[in-house]
């Protein structure tokens, strides 16, 4: 994989415009929405169980992520995921903040049990918890503990034999075999809330045009960097609300030249 198939992926984005269902938490469905805009994709917000399964069924991807979780979405994403794999749409899951509380941990491990999930993304602690491993979170943020990210998504995707994403100062995306490991993003990614649940929604858009995951997320790492990077240059010094317009802005504008010059990624087998 090279930085010319980020690009023919991002163009079948702009061009075809896949549907991404998004059964997503109450604090980031609008910034999702806007951003898998901004990106090409079509997002849909549909979390009733009444219909999450028929919508599922005529998306491009499927994005579960239980950030605000209850029993009723939790249903919901498992009606979604098991009818999406009935049609082979890929799904994507972050475990927002598992390991915090039981019912987190334990919701993330039953969607795991019950969906063929393609790709899982979340910060080490959420990994590292959903395979019952102890790694520190505060709330929905990762802990203080130092760990081997590159090991510990190798681990984790022989053990839930699918792709897994882990994000942070590195990015890394591994098959249990072969990894990726990005360097793009910025420091400010952080301190604007719902960056990584939009990472999440935007790995389903990338699915929604390429088949290989792994490819997809680390396609979608690369380009998600990149315009975090050009909206730090374009903001310097404004503070985070302008970033965060400004990433936005870029999540629209970044196109190849932008991805040859400033893309970085390795691999790793
Ligand atoms: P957390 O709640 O721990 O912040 P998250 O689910 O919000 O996790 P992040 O790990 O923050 O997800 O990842 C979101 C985006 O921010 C990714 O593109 C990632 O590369 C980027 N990012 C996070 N931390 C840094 C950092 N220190 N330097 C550069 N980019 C970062
Ligand atoms: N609380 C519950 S979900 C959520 C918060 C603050 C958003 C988390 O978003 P991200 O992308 O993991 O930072
Ligand atoms: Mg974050
Ligand atoms: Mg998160």
């Amino acid at each position: 994989m090279d930085k010319n198939d980020v690009c023919k992926m991002l163009q079948r984005i702009r061009d075809e415009n896949p549907l991404v269902h998004n059964i997503t938490n109450t604090v980031v469905t609008n910034f999702t929405a806007n951003g898998l805009l901004a990106v090409g994709a079509s997002p849909v917000m549909a979390n009733a169980p009444e219909e999450a399964a028929d919508m599922a069924k005529i998306a491009s991807s499927l994005v579960l992520n239980i950030g605000t979780l209850n029993g009723q979405t939790v249903e919901s994403m498992i009606l979604a995921g098991m009818s999406a794999n009935e049609l082979d749409v890929p799904v994507i899951f972050d475990p927002v903040g598992a390991g915090a509380t039981r019912f987190r941990t334990e919701s993330a491990q039953t969607i795991m049990s019950k969906v063929k999930v393609a790709v899982i993304r979340g910060n080490a602690a959420e990994i590292a918890n959903v395979i019952g491993e102890k790694w520190e979170i505060k709330g929905v943020d990762a802990g203080a503990s130092e760990g081997n990210v590159l090991t510990l998504a190798t681990e984790a995707a022989r053990k839930l034999n699918c792709i897994v994403v882990i994000t942070g100062k590195e990015d890394v995306a591994s098959d249990g075999t072969t990894s990726y490991v990005v360097a793009n993003g910025h420091p400010l990614l952080t301190k604007v809330t719902g960056t990584g649940c939009l990472l999440t929604s935007v790995i389903g858009a990338f699915a929604g045009v390429e088949k290989d995951v792994l490819k997809a997320s680390t396609a979608a790492l690369m380009f998600y960097g990149v315009a975090a990077e050009k909206a730090v240059e374009k903001t310097y010094g404004q503070g985070t609300g302008s970033f965060q317009i400004e990433f936005l802005n870029q999540l629209s504008l970044v196109g190849d030249k932008d991805l040859y010059r400033m893309g970085s990624f390795k691999i790793v087998q």
